[in-house]
């Protein structure tokens, strides 16, 4: 069975998952598309020849009756009402980080899906299905480094545009390593600070940038998070994990290493695409796969409102340059252990 899929949000990675829905992934079809900009649509249904019709506004799109899931890709704030339209519809909803723009938000749709019975929500969290992620989790498990003790991270973009503000630097961007980050050391933040070092002159007046994240999570490991997204040079995610007997390290994306005019080199990506390109190839590949099973696996609606939850602290500690704690309720049965 084919799944009929419909896309709310036209955007960069709206185009980029209507793509690999359409010409990469099996067991799908994109048939419905919605975007706030109709000409975002109408572009990438024709630039990729889709038997897919656009839609004027993404509700309608969910009750439209040939749609069988939906993603939600629009702008952040948007993601919530579509969500729970689409749990009320009760129809499987993939949605891109955030989940929703504020941990209260992510509630709503928890406690939706709760009383729908049956999880219908997974969120675009990529980074476990990674590759690298996934090798190093691997090396933490099988205890080769003994217990992590420090992490020391970083997540930088080359640039950023004029609508990104600095609490983005917590709900846009360290929200990949609030996320995955939970998920390597199996383990939950209980307290956030965020320190300013020197700005980069090439950051835009608004924007504090870079930052520096310290979180201490509830086992004792101590855990820097670099944000730098005015870096220039590339767009590159670094993890390294401190343990006990050894360091185990994110393995780099691998590039051709050049030795060409007196230079030893490796190229490095400069778009955020191009470096997670078979994670949102495994992660989508899995929703679909899990829908038609008829169960859900991925990223749940709770892994959203964790990472919310730690956002918000993290927001806070930005604001008061304190240490903030980070409570998270207990995980409901519902979303298994
Ligand atoms: P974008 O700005 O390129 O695209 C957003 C699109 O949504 C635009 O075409 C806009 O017109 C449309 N839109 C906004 N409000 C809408 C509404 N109410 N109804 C229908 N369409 C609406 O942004 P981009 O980079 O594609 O990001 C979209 C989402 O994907 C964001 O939540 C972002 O955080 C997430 N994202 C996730 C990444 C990942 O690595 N998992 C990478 C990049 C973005
Ligand atoms: P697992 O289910 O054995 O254990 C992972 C632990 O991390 C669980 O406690 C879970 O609740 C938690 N977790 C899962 N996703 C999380 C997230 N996004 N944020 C925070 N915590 C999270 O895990 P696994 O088999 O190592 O799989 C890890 C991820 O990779 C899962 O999201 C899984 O669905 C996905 N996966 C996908 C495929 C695929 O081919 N599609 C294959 C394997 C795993
Ligand atoms: C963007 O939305 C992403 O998700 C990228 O992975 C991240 O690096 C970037 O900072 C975000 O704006």
């Amino acid at each position: 069975m084919t799944l009929n899929i419909g896309v709310i949000g036209a955007g960069a990675i709206g185009r980029d998952h209507i793509r690999r829905c359409s010409q990469v992934l099996q067991g799908a079809r994109v048939v419905a598309v919605n975007d706030i900009n109709r000409d975002n649509a109408t572009g990438i249904v024709e630039q990729l020849r889709l038997d897919a019709r656009v839609y004027d506004d993404g509700h309608e799109l969910i009750k439209a009756s040939d749609v069988q899931a939906v993603l939600v890709t629009s702008w952040g704030p948007s993601h919530e009402e579509f969500v729970l339209a689409a749990v009320a519809a009760g129809k499987p909803v993939f949605c891109e980080k955030p989940l929703a723009v504020t941990a209260q938000g992510c509630k709503n749709i928890v406690e939706a899906e709760a009383k729908h019975g049956k999880r219908l929500v997974q969120v675009g969290f990529m980074r476990p299905y990674d590759q690298g992620y996934r090798a190093l989790k691997q090396v933490l498990t099988s205890g080769q480094i003994g217990e992590p003790l420090m992490l020391h991270c970083a997540h930088r973009n080359p640039t950023v545009g004029e609508a990104y503000t600095t609490d983005m630097a917590i709900t846009d961007t360290l929200i990949h390593e609030i996320d995955v980050l939970r998920w390597l050391l199996d383990d939950d933040y209980v307290s956030v600070q965020v320190v300013f070092p020197r700005k980069s002159s090439k950051a835009l007046s608004h924007l504090r940038d870079p930052q520096i994240v310290l979180f201490e999570t509830a086992k004792g490991t101590r855990i820097d998070v670099e944000i730098f997204v005015n870096c220039q040079y590339g767009y590159d995610i670094q993890c390294e994990v401190v343990g006990e007997t050894g360091i185990a390290k994110l393995p780099e994306p691998s590039s051709v290493q050049m030795r060409s005019n007196a230079r030893l080199s490796n190229e490095i990506l400069m778009d955020w695409k191009e470096r997670f390109i078979d994670a949102y190839d495994v992660e989508l590949q899995g929703f679909i796969n899990d829908v038609q099973a008829g169960q859900l696996q991925g990223p749940s609606a709770w892994d959203g409102y964790a990472a919310a939850v730690t956002a918000d602290a993290c927001v806070a500690a930005q604001l008061s340059g304190e240490v903030v704690p980070v409570s998270l309720p207990p995980r409901p049965s519902f979303y298994g252990k």
